[in-house]
């Protein structure tokens, strides 16, 4: 049980008179789901302390970097060491190169790599380098999916857009917003409306090969093969956003397990160990478009700095282990399956959608399989649930809207515990 939340609320507080909304991403603030968002003291493998030293099993792991579970001792000790030769330097070292080779190995689209300091870096050059290949200005994306806060893709965004019900952000110019056209995830005749809508050309499609950010959406199979075949039929370049997937659900790129090749790719979150990074990835001839190779301007004090890169180089090895994402897919489906069950025992209406160590319950709808779908969620019901959830110390994502995060730190016993809350919390929802 919870020893009470003074602390945040006096952090809370504090925090509100210097920082807006209190915290430094909206995700952060639980605005979705009510009460005091708990400060954290420290992490460690799948636990999270806060501020008031209550324990909790975290599955929002920063949202996807902390993979390995949080603090692990050998990017930890490899953080400390590579600290000790500098922070950065304003030029080029040697493990930048290394981990733009990984990427490459592991991905096969990945031809060429700029590592960028967050994922919206990423997914806006991509759409630059988009426009000035084909000339073109129109992007398509898809109703729910995120791609980072750039003005041109928070258009009907995911994630916090959706949570906050800010689909398209104030201070994102008309002109700029009607470049966007959205099209429904799983439904190719909304992409061929939305191509057909464009007579002058789309630049691009840009989509998260497993959506995360309406709650975790599962492509219908072959969705994502017709949509690079469409893309191609109407010259557009396909760009696949796996700052999320990229590394979590295979050891590179889902998209190409979807037997999808991207003309680009978006990568982040994983690659960089739970430092900042990102990275766009993807045909050499596209990516020699960035300067000073080409003349798409591209730039960022801290890319590819050693303490981002040198973290993504130890996760990646340690990912890189026999049996890995079979483990992740292990303890996934345990958790997974076991939501269902505890939903089903209960009563209570919802589904669960779940892809490797990505899931999440809805409550209410009984499929959710676009943007649409999710909202139809019952998110008085989740907020609800979230603190139910908290009471039995485990921290859920404070939204309907997002994935729950499985690491390789999480125990079956952790599992078990989180179904067993679950048991309880929609227990009591069902007999409110
Ligand atoms: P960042 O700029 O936050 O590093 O990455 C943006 C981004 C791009 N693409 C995808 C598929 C993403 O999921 C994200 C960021 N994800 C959210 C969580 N749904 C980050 C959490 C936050 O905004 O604080």
């Amino acid at each position: 049980m919870m020893r009470g939340n003074d602390k945040s609320k006096e952090l809370s507080r504090r925090a509100s008179r210097r920082i807006p909304g209190g915290v430094n991403s909206p995700v952060r603030a639980w605005s979705a789901v009510g009460g005091t968002p708990i400060f954290i003291e420290s992490a460690s493998g799948a636990r999270l302390v806060d501020a008031d030293g209550n324990s909790f099993v975290d599955y929002v792991g920063s949202y996807g970097p902390a993979i390995l579970g949080h603090a692990h001792p050998q990017v930890a000790a490899a953080l400390g060491e590579q600290a000790r030769k500098g922070l950065g330097y304003g030029a080029t070292i040697e493990l930048e190169v290394e981990l733009a080779e990984k990427i490459g190995t592991a991905i096969a689209a990945a031809e060429k790599v700029r590592l960028v300091s967050s994922g919206t870096e990423a997914a806006m050059t991509a759409i630059r380098i988009a426009r000035a290949a084909t000339g073109r200005t129109k992007i398509i994306k898809f109703d729910g999916c995120y791609h980072g806060h750039s003005d041109g893709l928070l258009v009907r965004a995911g994630s916090g857009g959706m949570t906050l019900a800010i689909p398209n952000s104030a201070g994102v110019p008309q002109a700029v917003a009607a470049m966007t056209s959205v099209a429904r995830f799983n439904s190719l005749e909304s992409v061929g409306g939305c191509f057909e809508a464009n007579p002058d050309g789309v630049a691009a499609v840009i989509v998260e090969p497993v959506a995360a950010n309406m709650g975790v959406v599962v492509p219908m199979p072959g969705f994502l093969k017709e949509l690079a075949a469409a893309a191609r039929r109407y010259g557009a370049l396909l760009i696949c956003d796996e700052v999320i997937t990229g590394f979590r659900l295979c050891h590179g790129s889902i998209a190409e397990k979807y037997g999808v090749a991207p003309d680009l790719l978006v990568l982040g979150k994983v690659i960089g160990g739970g430092m900042p990074i990102g990275a766009v990835a993807g045909r050499a001839d596209l990516l020699d478009l960035l300067a000073p190779a080409g003349p798409v301007y591209q730039a960022g004090t801290l890319s590819g700095n050693p303490l981002s890169v040198r973290a993504g180089l130890e996760t990646l090895g340690l990912l890189s282990v026999p049996g890995t994402y079979e483990r992740l897919d292990t303890l996934g489906a345990r958790l997974g399956n076991g939501l269902a069950d505890a939903l089903k025992r209960s009563g209570v209406p919802g589904c669960v959608n779940r892809v490797g160590s990505l899931a999440t319950m809805f409550l209410g709808p009984n499929a959710v399989c676009e943007a649409d779908d999710a909202r139809r969620s019952d998110t008085a019901r989740f907020a609800t649930y979230f603190h139910q959830m908290l009471e039995r110390g485990i921290y859920l994502p404070p939204s309907q809207f997002e994935a729950m995060f499985v690491s390789l730190a999480h125990s079956e016993a952790d599992i078990d515990q989180t179904v067993e809350a679950a048991n309880q919390a929609l227990g009591a929802l069902a007999a409110a």
